[in-house]
């Protein structure tokens, strides 16, 4: 075999190896974004209702502008969901989550399938947070 034609038939493998990978990675989840809390400290998530779909691959990237620390605590909705991975700066944290402490001006993103159908409670669970409306709603249909 002549070495050009062992050249191109190593480009077409590459472009038709790489072509599908870059597609894919473009449609391969869905990003939804929650603050926990703002800059006035109020106490709540925006948003606090989540409409996710079984089977469909989510980044939810997680921010506290505000001044004091939150909980993004849903155990049962964790338990429903397949976790991927979390990140924060520069840790991946890979295996099972339950709750994220978010510090002041803090993020988060969390890469996760949700599977198992229901409505699922989000709280903080910091002493009073709750009480003052901190909370949410996470459905996966
Ligand atoms: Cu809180």
């Amino acid at each position: 075999m002549k070495l050009k034609n062992l050249f191109i038939i190593l480009l077409i493998c590459v472009i038709s190896f790489n072509f599908p990978l870059k597609v894919e990675a473009n449609i391969d989840f869905e990003t939804v974004n929650i603050s926990l809390g703002n800059t006035q400290g109020e106490l709540k998530f925006i948003p606090n209702q989540f409409d996710f779909k079984a089977g469909q691959k989510y980044k939810l990237i997680l921010d506290n502008p505000s001044p004091e620390k939150h909980y993004f605590t849903a155990k049962d909705f964790a338990d429903a969901s397949w976790t991927q991975k979390v990140q924060a700066g520069k840790v991946e944290i890979k295996g099972a989550i339950h709750e994220l402490e978010l510090k002041p001006e803090g993020n988060a993103e969390w890469v996760f399938i949700p599977e198992k159908q229901g409505i699922y409670q989000l709280y903080c669970s910091i002493k009073g947070h709750k009480e003052a409306g901190m909370t949410g709603k996470i459905t996966i249909n």
